[in-house]
Order: structure tokens, then sequence, then C-alpha cells
């Protein structure tokens, strides 16, 4: 395995001690960065920052010149792949993100194809290379796609549409059809994280950001069987390393022990599960990513490096735990205070005594 000046993100994943407990957050790179509001300005959107390999690389790497994160994990969306299929994605500036070509037929989901990623997704595996030659080893980088269900529930919805009516409809009127969508985007999926892997990431992440809003047993059969399919087919190792999955299912806190029968080698786990209560139920199966509250960002530091400290020793001094918030980190948090946060989760977890 080659190694890192810093490894203890991947140290924690197999479950191995670790001096500190390693940390990253979600959106890590993004919109409380003035450094990150001033190139999205600079570029004139979104997309083009995601198409840029030179600015993605530059991005990824703006939250790690600031804080000493433990993990990078690359500037891209997860709707790259419905853009790659012929959705036309573009973001509205504080509205999300939009398609020029939601599916609305039969005839749309028929005719979806999976997407060659060194062709159609080049510019994704470019910014990874770039940004692995310009983290030269200093940290593991993370890849990641969506999961088949989440992806689908744009691609139906054709924008974010927090009551989902359109994938509900589909999801009672027709789910035949719906499984011919979910099928076609575990492939999809699976493939562009193969690319991402053999790109040179060390890591990959599933966001099932929408798996939550499901009946469990319809949890199971659109959202996890999907998961399940693509872990399958991701390849376990790359240049003699091996290649972690992590997979988050935001509001799937009473599914754990299904997740973590997926093949799958860390949880993310949200802010509505007791950290504690999580290992207990998955043991040692899993390693756990998480989950301090995204709003303690917005309180002062006092109370961010108590809430930290709870955290900690929620999940107590055993292996296996990687520091992170339990969602992206908000728009309005001060860059100061996730400095306060990085500093608490290492000088806390070094001094942490065994409970
Ligand atoms: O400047 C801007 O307006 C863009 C804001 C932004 C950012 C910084 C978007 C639009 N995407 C991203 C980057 C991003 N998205 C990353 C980069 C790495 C990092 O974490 O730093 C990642 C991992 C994602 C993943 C993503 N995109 C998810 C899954 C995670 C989650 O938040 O649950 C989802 C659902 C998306 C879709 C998306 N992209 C952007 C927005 C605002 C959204 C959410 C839309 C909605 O509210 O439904």
């Amino acid at each position: 395995m080659r190694a890192f000046k810093n490894d203890s993100f991947l140290r924690a994943i197999w479950r191995q001690p670790v001096v500190k407990t390693p940390v990253w957050m979600m959106r890590q790179a993004g919109r409380y960065l003035p450094e990150y509001r001033a190139l999205r300005q600079k570029a004139g959107s979104f997309m083009q920052l995601c198409k840029t390999p030179e600015l993605a690389s530059e991005i990824t790497l703006q939250p790690l010149a600031r804080f000493p994160l433990d993990a990078a994990i690359l500037f891209s969306d997860i709707l790259t792949i419905p853009d790659a299929m012929g959705l036309g994605l573009s973001f509205k500036e504080g509205e999300g993100p939009i398609f020029a070509h939601p599916l609305r037929s039969e005839h749309d989901i028929a005719r979806l194809r999976v997407p060659t990623p060194e062709v159609d997704l080049a510019y994704v595996l470019d910014a990874i290379r770039l940004t692995q030659k310009n983290l030269a080893r200093q940290v593991p980088l993370i890849g990641f796609c969506g999961s088949p269900w989440t992806l689908a529930t744009y691609m139906v919805e054709g924008c974010a549409n927090k009551s989902f009516p359109r994938i509900q409809a589909l999801r009672q009127g027709d789910p035949k059809l719906l499984h011919t969508l979910l099928d076609v985007l575990a492939k999809s999926v699976s493939a562009h994280l193969n690319a991402q892997i053999r790109a040179g990431v060390n890591a990959v992440m599933i966001f099932d950001t929408w798996g939550g809003m499901l009946n469990t047993a319809d949890y199971q059969i659109f959202s996890l069987y999907y998961v399940k399919q693509v872990i399958t087919h991701l390849l376990t190792q790359h240049e003699g390393s091996p290649i972690p999955v992590i997979l988050f299912t935001k509001g799937g806190g009473q599914w754990l022990e299904l997740m973590a029968a997926t093949g799958c080698h860390v949880l993310g786990i949200d802010c509505q599960t007791d950290l504690n209560d999580a290992r207990l139920r998955v043991g040692d199966k899993v390693a756990l990513q998480g989950n301090l509250d995204p709003a303690i960002l917005l309180e002062s530091p006092e109370r961010i490096r108590a809430a930290v400290a709870k955290t900690l020793s929620a999940f107590g001094k055993k292996p296996g735990h990687i520091f992170n918030l339990g969602h992206g980190v908000p728009q309005q948090v001060l860059p100061e205070h996730v400095a306060v946060l990085v500093d608490a989760v290492h000088e806390l977890s070094e001094k942490q005594i065994p409970l």
C-alpha cells in the first residue's frame, strides 16, 4: 500500500488504532468559504467549476489549506451522472439543481444509456488525477456518487422538490418502470465509481440522501437493493490498496443493520441517530462516520468544543470512528468555527480517557 503522510482516515476505516480521531466534513468545500464564493463568481456557474479540472481541484484543496483535515473529498456533484445521460443539468443561484430534460415518459426512461465515464465524465477523472498530484499523498482522497434511488428522485422530479410528487407517483403507479430506471442507474453508478477508483481515489462514498423518505419495505426494494448491486460491482482494490466504501443514508438510522450487510466498510451516521446506539447495533462489522449536528457550527466556540466532546464520548475510545457532521456544512457557518471543530476533534480525542 502506498503510504500517506497522514493515514488516520484509512486506519480508522479498517478499525486500527489512531493517535487522534480523523475528521473531515461533508460539503467541506463549499459556499461557507469566501475563497469558494470568489472562484464560483469568477467561473460563472457551478457546472463550470465541476467541468474545469483545475478549478475542481483547487476547490477540493481549499478547506485543506485552512484546516488540518484528515481526508479530502473531490469537488463535484452526484448529479453529474444524469447530466452525462443527457438530462442537461444547471444550478440556479440559491435554487439548487434543475434539469432541462427531466424524465417525463416511459420513452425518456427506455432510451437512457449507461454513460462511459472515460468519455462522458472525463472531467471528473481529470480532476481526480490533478487533485492527487496536488495533494502529494498528504491525506487520502474520497470519490463519490449518489445512490440510484437518490439520483432517480432528481431525474424524475427535474429539480430539488422535497415533497417528491412525481417519484412517489411513479413508485405507486409503475414500479416496473421505476426498476428499469434504477437498474440503469446502478450500472452507471458502479461504472463511474470504478472509473474514479482507476483514476486514483482512495475511498468511495455513496450518498443516499433520499433513502430515508421510504418506508422500510420500499427502502429495501427501491434503494438498498440497488446500493448492494453497486457495491457488488465495485473494484475492491487498486494498485495493491483496498478501496473502502462508505454508505450514508440520510434518515436511515432505523436500517443500520441492513446497511451494514451491503458489503460497505463504513456507515455514515446522521444526527437523528445516537452514535453509541449505532455502534452497539453494528458492533465491529463496520466503522462509523459522523455525526455532529451541523447547526452546532452556528453556535459559540465553547459550545462547539462541548458538542465535539459529547460526540467523541458517545462513540467511546475504540477504533473505527471517523468524525464528521450528520449532514453538510451550512452555508452560514464561519470558517473560524470549522477550525474550532477540527482542532477540538484532534485535541480531545488524543486526551480522551477510555470509557
Ligand atoms: O455554489 C453552489 O451553489 C453549489 C453548492 C453545492 C456544492 C458545494 C452543490 C449544489 N454541490 C456541491 C458540492 C458537492 N455535492 C459535493 C462536494 C464535496 C464536498 O462535500 O465538499 C458533494 C459530495 C455533493 C453531493 C450532493 N449533491 C448530494 C449528496 C449529499 C447531500 O448533500 O445530501 C446531493 C443531494 C447533491 C445535489 C445538490 N447539489 C447542489 C445542491 C444545492 C444539491 C442539493 C439540492 C437539494 O436541496 O435537493
